[in-house]
Parts: C-alpha cells; structure tokens; sequence
C-alpha cells in the first residue's frame, strides 16, 4: 500500500480547522487534524509546501519511520507549527492502520484500560453570582468536573468568560483584542469564587480553574495556598512555564494539584516538570506534541513520576484530535481527565464523528479508526476566517501574558 495523495482541507463552521487528508492506492483514507488557533494558514503551507510532497508514494504503514523522518528530517526540530504538521500526519496514518486492521484505534495501542472517560466542561460568567449558576447548569447537564472561570470586579474582559454560550471561543476578532489585566484583584476574587461554589455544590462535584499563564510563581504559590481548603482537582498554567523550573517555587509552598502544557509542543518542554514530580497533571494532546506517537512518550515518562495525563480539549482543537484523543485516553494507564469544550452543532456536521457524551463521560466509538471523518462537501460551504487570539496588558499599558 502507498500514500497517494494527500490534501488539506481549510474550514470554518463556527470556527477555523485545518484538515489533512492522506488517500491510499487501496482505497483506504485516515484523516488529521492540523488546527493551530490564530495561525492556521502558517500550518497549512508548512504542509502543503514541506510535508506533502514527500509523503507521496511512502508505505503509510511505517507511521514511526515517518514521524522520524518528519521530526528529525526537517533540521529545525520542535515548534508549534512543525509539531501540528506532524501530528495531522500520524493521526490520519494510525487512522489508516486501525481500518486496515478493523479495529478502533484504543486496540492498536494496547487495548481498554477504562470503560470511560472523565470529561470537565467549561463554566463562566460575567460575574460571581452569574457563574455559580453555569457551575449549576453543567452539573445539570451531568458533568462530574467543571472548569469554573469569572468576570473579576475591575478587570475588563477576564480570560475565559463567555458570551452567553455554552461555546466559548477567545479568538474573537480578525485582529487581536486588546484586554486589561490586574493581578491584585484576581488574587483577592477566586478564593471568594471557590468558596461560593463549596457552599453551594459541596464537594462531591471535581472543580477545576485556569490561571491561564497570568502569574508570577511566588503569585501563584500565594493563589494555590489560598485555595486548598476549596480543594481543587486543578489549578492550570499558574504561570508561564517556559522555564520549567519555575515550578519548583510553587510546588514548595502549596498541596493544591498543578496542571500545565497545553502550549507545550514536545516532551522535551515537560521533562524537568515531570522528572522534578512538579505537577500533578500534563496537558499536551494529540494535535499539540506530535501526534498519537509522540504523546505517548510523553505519558509513558509521566506514568514513571506517578503523573497523569490532561489532555487540552479547547473547541479549537477539531472533532478529529477529539476522536484521536479519547482513543488515547480510553487507552492510556496514568490518564487524569479530559477537557470537554462543546463544538457547535455546524462544526459537528461537518465532522461526523461516534465518540458521545453520558452522564459526564465521553465514550470512544468500536468503528475501525479513530472514529471521526470530514464531509467535504460541506465543509467547502464554510470559508476560512481570519481570527486571531486576544493579548493582555497591564493597566500601565505593559504587555502580559494572555
Ligand atoms: O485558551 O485553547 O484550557 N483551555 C484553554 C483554552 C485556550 C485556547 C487557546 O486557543 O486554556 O481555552
Ligand atoms: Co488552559
């Protein structure tokens, strides 16, 4: 069997996805997902320009010796752009193998490990009465874990609060909208937040916040010392962690779990907090670090430090790394949890796919592959977008992390 044409797909039913498809000799097809929000068409001509071309002809059942040939071959390692490219590849060649074979993709790498798959979902709102109410619509919805993220007094547009959906989406405007952040008064909100929701919903609901990279690490020590009566499954990219060392400062000054890595493109990025036992929770997933191949270095080396996995679930990621993902996770011995972002009903047509939603878990479909595929036709009635993500600034006009 060779590859023999390969094709990327441009999309936008709510939101911008990038598709690839890999068509076999055979007959046979896999599709992956290449979706890098806010800069989508830099991955799409890193394919079309780099990748493509020299798959062509290519065993696609040699999904290691592509990786390695993409990953090594290419000289300049890493990236989020290259590491994308890399992981549409490897889902749509496992996708290929898993039909070939007549199995779902959680077969092929090593069978079931669970029944089920916790999800968390996304509440917000403007304020804090506002989001005790979302908390309250999730757990009607059934969800065990929810994410709770507010509007803070004084700050104009916090990260994570919605418009009044259930499908948050940040990158909102085809040029960056500009927010304003100040530390003091999110440090002084959440514990009034999380003690609220305590009261009202006890502890058996998982409760989960983002921090989204806005503090410093003696700031975010003071913030996950201040919530450990509240109890949190986890407390999300507390700062910025490209130093990775950086952890170490907040891991000695609070028991409250820590998660990080959805930006993360490689395990390399996670290795000194997984090897120093800094977090609790690794966040990369499928479409961010390589693809099924590469992530699965990444758990294998967490599972050794007892450190479980969090795969990022935004709506930015398609259908497709969800499918991908929940194979994965179904798989995957050290998993934690997975992010469960709603798509909106247009992007789920376009991407007909048989993982499904009960009772606070997602279930990976039993149909040959992982499950997920694209209906082009439809697809081509939603044009690309341009939408970029918001920037951060302090209230002096200093440029922050969003
Ligand atoms: O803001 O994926 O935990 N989830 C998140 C996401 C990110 C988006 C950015 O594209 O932090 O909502
Ligand atoms: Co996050």
């Amino acid at each position: 069997m060779k590859i023999s044409a390969a094709r990327v797909i441009v999309t936008s039913p709510g939101r911008n996805f990038v598709t690839l498809k890999l068509q076999t000799d055979e007959g046979l097809y896999g599709i992956g997902d290449a979706t890098l929000n806010g800069r989508e068409l830099a991955v799409v001509a890193y394919l079309n320009d780099h990748v493509l071309p020299c798959l062509i002809g290519r065993d696609p059942a040699r999904i290691e010796d592509i990786w390695q040939f993409l990953y090594r071959g290419a000289y300049w390692r890493r990236g989020p752009v290259t590491m994308r490219a890399i992981a549409a590849v490897d889902v749509a060649l496992w996708d290929i193998k898993a039909k070939l074979a007549g199995m779902p993709l959680y077969q092929l790498l090593g069978g079931r490990s669970r029944e089920r798959v916790l999800v968390y979902g996304h509440a917000n709102g403007e304020d804090l009465d506002a989001t005790v109410d979302a908390v309250g619509r999730y757990i009607d919805m059934g969800y065990r874990a929810v994410r709770a993220q507010s509007g803070v007094p004084g700050v104009t547009l916090a990260y994570g609060v919605g418009r009044g959906t259930l499908n948050y989406e940040p990158a909102d405007a085809a040029l960056p909208t500009e927010t304003a952040w100040n530390t003091s008064r999110y440090l002084d909100f959440v514990p009034r937040l999380f003690d609220r929701l305590r009261a009202r919903f006890g502890n058996e609901v998982e409760l989960l916040h983002d921090v989204h990279h806005r503090l410093t690490p003696m700031e975010a020590a003071r913030l996950g010392r201040s919530l450990e009566p509240h109890r949190l499954f986890w407390l999300e990219d507390a700062t910025p962690a490209e130093n990775q060392e950086a952890f170490r400062l907040i891991r000695a000054h609070t028991t409250t779990p820590l998660a990080v890595g959805e930006v993360f493109n490689s395990i390399w990025d996670c290795k000194d907090l997984i090897q120093g036992q800094l977090i609790d929770y690794i966040r990369t997933t499928v479409v961010g670090a390589g693809g099924i191949t590469h992530l699965r270095r990444i758990a294998d080396l967490a599972a050794l430090y007892q450190v479980r996995t969090g795969c990022h679930g935004a709506t930015d990621l398609s259908p497709v790394t969800m499918g991908a993902a929940l194979h994965f996770d179904t798989w995957v011995p050290n998993f934690g949890i997975q992010e469960y972002m709603r798509h909106t009903s247009e992007t789920d047509a376009v991407f007909p796919h048989d993982y499904r939603f009960e009772r606070g878990y997602l279930f990976a479909g039993d149909s040959p592959g992982h499950g997920v595929d694209i209906d082009e036709s439809l697809a081509a009635r939603f044009p690309y977008k341009p939408a970029s993500l918001p920037i951060a600034r302090l209230e002096d006009g200093t440029m922050w992390n969003w």
